[in-house]
């Protein structure tokens, strides 16, 4: 019986990464649509540019997020037992969104933005009719459910097993002197995960009902910057928590690969605590430029986002690097990939540290600068992560060898990608705007270096994509040992 839930979780994580490798890669592909538009090289008209946009950053932050899930899934089941099909179900809700979310954009021209932003998509409604509009948010909310459905069983589970979520995120160790460690990693950082992203969830939830109510009965309105936190609520926390589930992966490999286990002590406690806290209350670094947003806020915007990152990300690199050193660490895909993976991170949050600084922001922030700095977090953190992941999977399910080729993958895909992101980071230097179809003639020239390194990195995802989906044929034939790590 025991196999059998365990075989459905490796299967559902399988299919899951399947998506999300193919799906990674007709983004990017979409990316570079954009770049080669933006540099003049080929013309596509705005309206396609900003349907290809909205489908770019909702599928994007979407499949980080289902490749995240893996990745959280996957571990926090040798912990914890863990319904197969509550996973499947979030899969299957995903993909119905996913689909409603692609018709809406390219069937009906949706083209708002994955910020849907109020009441934008009832204006919109009125030139391409409410189809679009209509199909596109309720796509969101079906995905949206299908992440509460699995947050609240993963909760139920953490509660029965630890007895909360106070427990399971260490409070026993850190208000009342219990001594030793706390739960494992991947527990303490899924409680965080499954708390901070069902309140974005709702928030975002709330927006989406709100346009949708709004679209269907014009006469009832609802406040735009009402709305316009709850949707920036909801993306500030839905982005970050890709991250907080994907490294996860760096935690359970790099302990797995150097024979130590990644202990979480009262430090790492501590910081995950604290970003629980802090992911909820920064998303006003998003409304630095609104000026009817009271001071109070933004400057609470501005402190703790400077608290938020760095708390995680000092324990997570540190760690890294201490459980790594004079270790007898075997260097593959995996672990290369999860070590490059956590410096992607911590280079992307500086340019985000700088963005938001309130004088700082009033001049950057509707520049290249930000897509710049989220590029390098997600890029070359969430999906290095994923990716790193993928091989692990194949390897340790399967019988996955490296070859040179992985290798040449993995440098061309840092190398590339920290080229399109540096094109990103030098068009917002020399302010360029972003979202903007059409560039001026002085800016082309780094959106054309972009495309260039987007096409290499293409490549990289393509070699990576193609060698886990051959991979997958071998895996459950190697016989598996352990199924259950001790609990706490
Ligand atoms: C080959 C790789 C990629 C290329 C060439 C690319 C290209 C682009 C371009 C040109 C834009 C629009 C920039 C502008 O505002 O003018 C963009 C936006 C965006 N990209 Fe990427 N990208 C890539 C990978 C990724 C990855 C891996 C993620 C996240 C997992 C991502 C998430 C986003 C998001 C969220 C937006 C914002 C959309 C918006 O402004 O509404 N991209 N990308
Ligand atoms: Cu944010």
């Amino acid at each position: 019986m025991e196999t059998i839930a365990r075989n459905s979780i490796k299967k559902g994580v399988a299919s899951a990464l399947t998506i999300t490798s193919a799906v990674l890669v007709l983004m990017m592909i979409f990316g570079v649509m954009m770049l080669l538009n933006q540099g003049n090289t080929i013309k596509i008209s705005p309206q396609l540019f900003y349907e290809i946009m909205t489908i770019h950053g909702t599928g994007m932050v979407g499949i980080a997020a289902l490749g995240g899930s893996a990745i959280m899934w996957y571990f926090l089941s040798k912990y914890i037992q863990l319904n197969p099909k509550i996973f499947f179900t979030n899969l299957f809700l995903t993909l119905i969104g996913v689909i409603m979310v692609l018709a809406a954009i390219f069937v009906f021209n949706f083209s708002d933005g994955w910020t849907f932003l109020y009441p934008l998509p009832s204006a919109s409604a009125k030139i391409y009719g409410t189809t679009g509009a209509l199909l596109f948010l309720f796509g969101l909310l079906i995905l949206g459910i299908g992440y509460l459905i699995m947050y609240f069983y993963i909760a139920a589970r953490l509660i029965k097993e630890y007895g909360g979520l106070g427990k399971s995120l260490g409070w026993d160790y850190i208000f009342r002197g219990k001594k030793g460690y706390g739960p494992p990693s991947a527990v303490v950082a899924s409680t965080m995960v499954i708390i901070a992203n069902s309140v974005g969830v709702l928030a975002g939830a709330t927006a989406l009902v709100e346009s949708i109510i709004n679209i269907l009965f014009p006469a009832v309105s609802f406040d735009p910057m009402m709305a316009k936190h709850l949707t920036y609520a909801f993306g500030h926390i839905f982005a970050n928590c890709t991250i907080y589930m994907a490294v996860i992966a760096v935690y359970e490999i790099l302990s797995e690969y150097t024979g130590r286990p990644w202990k979480s002590n009262k430090a790492f406690l501590i910081a995950w605590n604290c970003s629980t806290l802090f992911t909820l209350m920064i998303y006003t670094h998003h409304l630095l430029m609104d000026f009817a947003v009271p001071q109070w806020m933004l400057i609470i915007g501005q402190v703790f986002s400077y608290a938020n990152g760095l708390p995680v990300m000092v324990v997570t690199a540190y760690g890294a690097l201490m459980i790594v050193f004079r270790s007898a660490v075997k260097w593959d895909f995996a672990s290369s990939m999860m070590f490059l993976a956590m410096f992607g991170w911590v280079a992307g949050a500086v340019p985000a540290i700088i963005d938001a600084t309130i004088v700082v922001n009033h001049v950057m922030h509707n520049t290249k600068w930000v897509p710049g700095h989220f590029h390098t977090y997600m890029g070359m953190g969430v999906i290095a992560m994923i990716f790193g992941f993928m091989y692990y999977f194949n390897k340790t399910e399967g019988t996955q060898k490296q070859t040179g080729t992985d290798q040449f993958a993995i440098a061309i895909y840092f190398l590339f990608f920290s080229g399109l992101a540096g094109s990103f980071l030098y068009a917002g230097k020399i302010s360029v705007p972003r979202r903007w179809a059409e560039h001026l003639p002085e800016w082309t020239g780094s959106d054309q270096i972009g495309a260039i390194c987007g096409a290499f990195v293409i490549i990289a995802a393509v070699i990576f994509t193609t060698r886990f989906i051959y991979g997958l044929r071998n895996v459950g034939k190697k016989p598996q040992e352990k199924i259950f790590k001790s609990v706490s």
